[in-house]
């Protein structure tokens, strides 16, 4: 099991106001930050990194919210860091969502959910090249 995830704080939370807030709760579910940058994806770019998604309903809408605003993109490790991620995070629909969790407490719908979280060891991988260069990243 690999003990890096990849996480972008969308854009409704960092229009929010919420990244510090978001970057603290990780760092406080003992995540270290191996990599952070700000920045305004491109439609091409979001459909590149859903591109899982491609042909889904949701897919334009999806595309054009991710990219209304600035994203703010981490590189993290921690032990079983995906899986914990995703606990952290709460489920997909963020009305669905626990309170104690980020999307419970920051995202609104199952589309403005606040947080990204790598959903397999092979994908975080993928995910953390797509946005950090290996120079880009401590250990
Ligand atoms: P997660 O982010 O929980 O891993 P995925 O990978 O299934 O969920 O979906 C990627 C993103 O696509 C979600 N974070 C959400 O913003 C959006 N999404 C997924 N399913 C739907 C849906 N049924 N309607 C609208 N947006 C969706």
């Amino acid at each position: 099991m690999s003990d890096v995830t990849l996480t972008i704080i969308k854009p409704d939370a960092v229009a929010a106001g919420a990244t510090g807030t978001i970057l603290a709760r990780l760092e406080a579910e003992g995540f270290t930050i191996r990599g952070l940058k700000k920045l305004h994806l491109t439609p091409a770019q979001a459909r590149a990194f859903y591109e899982v998604h491609a042909g889904k309903d949701f897919f334009d809408s999806l595309v054009a919210f991710m990219t209304s605003g600035p994203v703010v993109v981490a590189a993290l490790r921690r032990e079983n860091a995906v899986q914990h991620l995703r606990d952290v995070m709460g489920p997909t629909d963020a009305t669905k969502a626990p309170a104690d969790t980020i999307r419970g407490q920051h995202g609104s719908s199952i589309e403005k959910n606040a947080i990204h979280g790598s959903d397999s060891d092979a994908n975080a991988a993928l995910e953390t090249a797509f946005f950090f260069a290996r120079a880009e990243l401590v250990a």
